[in-house]
């Protein structure tokens, strides 16, 4: 340990041991993780003269976390201590849900349990539930209050209890953690707005236009539509501030270490609830400079690397996930590096680029852009993982690589235009069903909102009355979630899209809601629909059984753990997008056919993968035996296969 960190922590330990607040475990992790606190706060914070004290506050509040941390908690840091990568198996399946939309409120979603159960899911991912404003709070991703939950969805207390329930059942919860902006109705907001200058300086504050003009010239709009510009006048303050996202939710200004040190502390608390998972909202945008895009900034990852060894102190239980849907480049980034198993930044990301090309593929009917871009991105260290969805409750951005496109024989920006054509069903024979969301006219650029099911031709098939399309689309639901259930990380399903719930245009009715699209697929779960899960021939009946099923499969196939062990596969055709999954005797290949036409893969296969030639090969979603004919095995339009023997 350097020399200054040395002292500072043995004065602090000195001062910790007197108040007798010191047990042996917690200081063997201060002494393994200050040293580079110290060195975060400096890099973070250089030429304060008052960084020492910061210093000493931040491990205060390493001490009280730890301390208010319950002793079951405890022993599960301990445990998976032990265990570093304990989330790299093959046993997760997690759901994401807004607890109003799904279950009413959290004793709702205690009924609802069972549900969830019989899918075979076993990680909760609840959505934005801490305190925030009525009416415009961007479904809760600008918070109030991080310590207490929305009164309408229930209480901390039953959070925790929901918690224990969950670990009792070998289930986790996540939850979300916003920490670039607050709501401008948070306490911190309020005091700014009446003058109290500690708080203006908690936020981006700006007396005139000459900063925020500065940055407006290099930093992109992330809602253009709904909340143009950057910053947003504040009149009780007569000053303007930062507000990337909506003009109501005010970014933090990290460049203040009391934020870093107050936020770390909100963190810890929810930790302390029991959440094994914390999803860092938009954390590619934490720090904020001039001349640059705001986003990526090296000291995004220095914050995010400090809060990480904050958390290897207090509660080395918790995790954390990157919502970072950047460029494929910068999406890695946030794993950082591993050492003894352990990330130095967050240990799951968010798998955007998969998510987005995976809807390109389907497009497309083909894996060209795919399959360039999976092979010339940098890969994961090992020990961390991904998590693997095809929707969630944004929109999605075609944030491909313009390289790729081109090296896969595409013009980037043509290529962007007609998936946002194809996806929101301009193109004649598109089978899709989506809205542009904030299309920028001038650049020909859209991201897209819409419901899986909507997407994937289920919602034009309905309304056309046509079986066979009906038919088709389940398919390709089925498919791309077989995709991401087998692809290595953990696969996240979208609450409604088990039963293939369509488009929600009701959003079009709430003034609330009405100038943002995202809404039109975070319908409110209809519990009779639900029902039709049971009744063979309905479409929520093959769709919710079949993903059952693939669930159940993967819960038995070790090989689709996530220990650095997927393998992209040349099929020779580019319709088909293949890739292996081994680890020690246990093997699958997963290919699935992206054309609406039979498309053949060769009787290599088994000879490429090793298989035993005097065995028979069979698809593990249907158990049934594979049959190479002359030469060939066909694959329906947009069936799946996992061939293993
Ligand atoms: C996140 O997403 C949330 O998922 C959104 O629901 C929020 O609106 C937003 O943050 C603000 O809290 O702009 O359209 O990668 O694309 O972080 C989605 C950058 C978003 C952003 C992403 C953000």
């Amino acid at each position: 340990m350097n020399i200054n960190a040395k002292n500072l922590l043995d004065e602090i330990l000195k001062r910790a041991k007197q108040k007798g607040a010191l047990t042996s475990e917690l200081e063997d992790r201060l002494k393994a993780n200050f040293e580079d606190i110290f060195i975060y706060f400096h890099r973070l914070y250089p030429y304060r003269n008052d960084l020492w004290e910061h210093l000493e506050d931040m491990v205060k509040v390493l001490i009280n976390s730890y301390q208010s941390r319950s002793s079951k908690l405890r022993s599960l840091d301990a445990h998976r201590e032990q265990n570093p990568s304990w989330f790299t198996d093959n046993s997760l399946v997690g759901m994401m849900l807004y607890v109003d939309r799904f279950a009413g409120d959290l004793k709702g979603l205690q009924d609802k349990m069972p549900y969830l159960e019989e899918l075979g899911i076993n990680m909760l991912h609840l959505m934005p539930i801490l305190k925030c404003p009525e009416d415009h709070n961007d479904g809760g991703y600008a918070v109030s209050d991080y310590r207490k939950i929305n009164p309408e969805i229930g209480t901390m207390d039953e959070v925790s209890t929901l918690a224990e329930q969950l670990h009792n059942k070998d289930m986790l919860i996540m939850m979300d953690f916003v920490l670039n902006h607050t709501s401008d109705e948070h306490e911190w907001a309020q005091k700014a707005k009446a003058g109290d200058t500690k708080y203006q300086a908690y936020y981006h504050t700006f007396d005139d236009r000459a900063v925020p003009d500065w940055y407006e010239e290099t930093l992109p709009q992330v809602f253009p539509d709904t909340s143009p510009g950057n910053f947003t006048h504040s009149p009780e303050m007569n000053k303007w501030v930062m507000t990337v996202f909506n003009s109501y939710q005010w970014d933090l200004n990290y460049s203040n270490p009391e934020v870093f040190i107050e936020m770390c502390d909100a963190l810890l608390f929810l930790s302390n609830q029991g959440i094994d998972i914390l999803r860092l909202d938009a954390l590619a945008f934490m720090w904020k400079k001039t001349g640059t895009t705001s986003q990526n900034l090296e000291e995004a990852h220095l914050l995010i690397k400090a809060l990480k060894s904050c958390m290897k102190v207090s509660a080395p239980a918790t995790i954390f996930l990157a919502e970072a849907i950047v460029a494929p480049d910068e999406i890695v980034k946030y794993f950082g590096s591993v050492k003894n198993e352990v990330s130095d930044e967050c240990d799951l990301c968010y798998n955007a680029t998969l998510m987005v090309l995976l809807w390109e593929a389907i497009s497309t009917k083909n894996n060209k852009l795919l399959w360039v871009t999976l092979n010339n991105i940098p890969g994961k260290p090992i020990g961390t993982s991904w998590l693997n969805y095809v929707r969630c409750h944004d929109d999605i951005g075609l944030g491909y690589e313009d390289d790729h496109a081109r090296m896969a024989g595409s013009d980037p920006k043509s290529h962007r235009r007609f998936l946002i054509d194809f996806l929101t069903g301009k193109i004649d024979w598109s089978f899709a069903r989506g809205r542009t969301f904030m299309e920028d006219k001038a650049k020909g650029d859209a991201r897209i909102s819409g419901s899986l099911a909507s997407l994937a031709g289920l919602e034009k098939a309905l309304s056309e009355n046509d079986p066979e399309q009906v038919d088709l689309a389940v398919k390709k639901i089925l498919m791309l979630h077989g995709i991401v259930l087998s692809y290595g990380g953990i696969p996240m399903l979208y609450a409604g899209d088990e039963l293939g719930t369509l488009n929600d245009y009701s959003f079009e009715n709430d003034p609330s809601k009405s100038a943002d699209n995202r809404w039109m697929h975070r319908p409110k779960m209809d519990w009779q629909l639900a029902e039709k899960r049971k009744t063979k021939r309905t479409h929520e009946y093959q769709i919710f059984q079949g993903l059952k099923k693939m669930i159940q499969t993967r819960a038995e196939s070790p090989e689709f753990a996530d220990k650095g062990n997927t393998y992209l596969f040349d099929c020779h055709n580019q319709h088909l997008l293949a890739f292996s999954r081994i680890l020690d005797n246990s093997k699958t290949l997963v290919v699935c056919n992206l054309n609406d036409h039979p498309e053949v893969i060769t009787d290599q296969i088994p000879n490429y993968m090793h298989f035993d030639p005097s065995k028979a090969v069979y698809d593990k979603i249907s158990g049934k035996n594979l049959n190479f004919k002359s030469g060939g095995l066909e694959l329906k339009p947009y069936e799946i296969l996992w061939i293993t023997q």
